[in-house]
């Protein structure tokens, strides 16, 4: 591959653009196959995976159930999406853009079905009215979990892709994302030195939703960037991702759905609060 590309008058899926995820990737939405899901016993019926986006959902989860809220309680089924999971007919019918996580609400007369993990999180926190701070902060509330929802995409998509996932590492582009993710770790430092949480003294969905992310990503734990990136420079992301981390709900929520790491801190399929005994975060 070289970087020089003139594109055609019309584009067209001729070939596999390769890297990672590469099998999986089509231009055209829909079902590939026929496949029901499962359903268990509880009232939330979680189709998801162990990534940033899947874990914000587990950590609200396991945050409710830990503030006593029995309701709350869900089976978390693993979608493997390198296999196309995310493609069968039941999935898409739950979620018609094919990714994780989706989520299905049985609680009521007339089951629900939620896409996209930031509308996942407020729904949920609205529902049990947890995790969303003080009524005065809920602008900004708002506008930091649609910040994330915006912003990680240039992450993910943007840098992760091409910093550890694109089949060679080409200049240009992971200029561009790192030059970006730098500036959103500054966006959140800078919000981070003035407030203890994002939205002020209260953890809420904002950051359940950012941890995954910034907070993984100065943790170490996304893309072996650490070094690259910089990130012991972010102090307060730093001191603020230790202290959700500190947190045992949200240990637990990283082990939900987990494919990679050690067996003692990771759970492929989460259905009680006991599946949790015997392991630790790591
Ligand atoms: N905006 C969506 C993004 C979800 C997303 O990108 N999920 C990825 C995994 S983190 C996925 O399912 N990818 C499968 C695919 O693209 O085929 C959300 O926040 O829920």
């Amino acid at each position: 591959m070289t970087d020089e590309y003139t594109p055609p008058k019309v584009w067209t899926w001729d070939k596999e653009s390769g890297g990672t995820f590469a099998s999986t990737n089509r231009p055209v939405a829909g079902p590939t196959h026929d496949k029901d899901l499962p359903v268990g016993k509880h009232p939330f019926q979680l189709y998801s995976l162990g990534t940033p986006n899947g874990i914000k959902v587990t950590v609200l989860f396991e945050e409710l159930l830990a503030a006593g809220i029995k309701e709350a309680e869900y089976d978390a089924w693993l979608i493997r999406i390198g296999d196309g999971d995310q493609f069968g007919s039941g999935f898409v019918e739950l979620n018609p853009n094919s990714k994780i996580p989706a989520l299905l609400d049985r609680s009521g007369d007339t089951p629900t079905r939620v896409f996209e993990s930031g509308a996942i999180l407020l729904y949920l926190a609205e529902k049990f009215g947890a995790f969303l701070g003080q009524p005065a902060d809920r602008a900004e509330l708002l506008s930091w979990l649609m910040w994330q929802m915006g912003s990680a995409p240039y992450l993910g998509g943007g840098f992760g892709h091409f910093y550890a996932y694109a089949p060679s590492k080409m200049e240009y582009p992971i200029n561009r994302f790192a030059m970006e993710t730098k500036r959103q770790l500054d966006v959140l430092d800078r919000n981070l030195a003035e407030r203890r949480f994002m939205t002020g003294d209260d953890y809420t969905i904002a950051d359940i939703a950012i941890w995954p992310w910034y907070g993984g990503l100065v943790k170490g734990w996304q893309y072996e960037a650490a070094e690259f990136l910089d990130v012991e420079s972010y102090t307060h992301v730093r001191r603020w991702a230790d202290e959700i981390w500190a947190r045992p709900a949200a240990k637990r929520g990283r082990m939900v759905n987990r494919l990679k790491g050690d067996d003692h801190e990771r759970l492929e399929e989460r259905h009680d609060a006991s599946d949790f005994d015997g392991l630790d975060a790591g």
